[in-house]
């Protein structure tokens, strides 16, 4: 089949760099794609490890000029895996460029600037904007929305969402994941952004009001690293750099919320909840049946029918891996119960990105800008209700 091609523009080189990379190699090899991701220019800061990152990784061309990368008229997708703070310039570069645009999550660092970015991608209406909350693309989150939508848990009561990790302790250096005018926020953008995407994702609800948050910074200062404030979570050796540096940013988020369908939704995120790695989790509970999920066994959907005769009624445990059972994503895979991983999910997403980009159908719905800023809105309310300690209602944050 001669599938059409765009040439990519990753700009990133760190974990999500790498992340990306693998997804664009893999995705083709594993997915009959209607257009094929060209591994064309790969950007980044430092030329001489921005060249090792390239042959690694197969990217034809390297840079450390985005700003010129964006506007090559070779260019067909901008990809953004860098830190917060610059999503929008970028973003909004390679949009007025003419290019398509995927972005990292969170949007943005603040709501300004998500809101920015939006802006720009409805004056560009030749270009598509996709967000990477990959989650999504878990095979048993996606088969958890297609249950909802089947109707098979009637009202839902209670949604329950939580992202345990525990790699912040006070050893961790001040990346710059702590850092908020980089950053943003800590646990709120970098862990319950994907909670929220993933909320509205499987029920399809909205939220109306934030009843109450709460936001804590429980490691207060953390050593500089040598060299600037770079680094990813790998970087967390015990830095015993003499100098500290204030940490601006919250560790753990707690938040009650209400749906426009009536649920009462809860959610906590946390970066030192010792023992849980990454403990992306949920549980939504409706009338008649209830679903939970771990991404620490991801291939995994719990589920409870809860319309069985009573004696019949318990937790029934779905590898999601099945796919002549059309499990999302499982009919590229291996069989059933060889399972996939973290990776695959931003491989999946590669394939959904090429199928909407050559507009086809695919399998679970990419969040645009504007899908993505909702999140970003709902997160700029968690941050009003913790710090005026007061409800906070969605038709209050625009
Ligand atoms: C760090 O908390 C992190 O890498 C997040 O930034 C990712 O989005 C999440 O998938 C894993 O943890």
């Amino acid at each position: 089949m001669s599938a059409k091609s765009i040439n990519v523009a990753l700009i990133g080189s760190k974990f999500m760099g790498r992340a990306h990379s693998n997804a664009y190699i893999t995705a083709p090899k594993f997915f009959d794609l209607p257009l094929h991701p060209v591994m064309h220019t790969v950007v980044g800061r430092n030329a001489k490890e921005l060249e090792a990152f390239a042959r690694r990784w197969g990217w034809e061309r390297c840079s450390t000029d985005w700003k010129a990368v964006v506007r090559d008229p070779e260019i067909g997708l901008v990809d953004i895996g860098v830190p917060n703070d610059t999503h929008r310039e970028m973003a909004i570069g390679a949009l007025e460029a003419g290019k398509h645009v995927a972005c990292e999550k969170p949007l943005a660092d603040t709501l300004d600037n998500a809101r920015a970015m939006v802006q720009a991608a409805k004056k560009a209406k030749k270009s598509k904007t996709m967000v990477w909350f990959n989650y999504r693309r878990c095979p048993a989150v996606s088969l958890a929305r297609q249950i909802v939508r089947e109707g098979r848990l009637g009202r839902i009561f209670h949604m329950r969402f939580f992202y345990l990790q525990d790699w912040a302790g006070p050893d961790t250096p001040l990346l710059w994941r702590f850092q908020g005018k980089v950053a943003g926020s800590g646990s709120l953008g970098d862990l319950c952004a994907h909670s929220i995407d993933t909320a509205r994702f499987v029920t399809g609800d909205e939220f109306v009001q934030i009843i109450g948050a709460t936001m804590e910074t429980f490691v207060k200062e953390r050593a500089l690293l040598a060299g600037g404030s770079g680094g990813e979570i790998s970087g967390t050796g015990a830095a015993k750099a003499a100098k500290k540096g204030k940490s601006t940013v919250d560790d753990a988020t707690l938040f009650l919320a209400r749906t426009r369908g009536g649920a009462l939704a809860s959610f906590e995120a946390t970066r030192l909840s010792t023992g849980n790695k990454n403990g992306n989790r949920f549980e939504i509970h409706g009338e008649n049946g209830a679903l939970r999920f771990n991404f620490e066994r991801m291939p995994e959907l719990e589920w409870y029918d809860a319309t069985l005769p009573k004696h019949l009624q318990g937790w029934s445990t779905i590898n999601v891996s099945d796919g002549a059972a059309g499990h999302p994503y499982a009919h590229a895979w291996w069989p059933v119960a060889h399972a996939i991983g973290y990776e695959h999910s931003f491989i999946n997403q590669v394939a959904d990105m090429m199928g909407l980009l050559a507009g086809k159908e695919i399998i679970a719905p990419l969040p645009d800008f504007n899908e993505a800023y909702q999140t970003q809105r709902i997160m700029e309310a968690v941050t009003l209700s913790a710090k005026n300690r007061c409800p906070v209602d969605l038709s209050e944050v625009k």
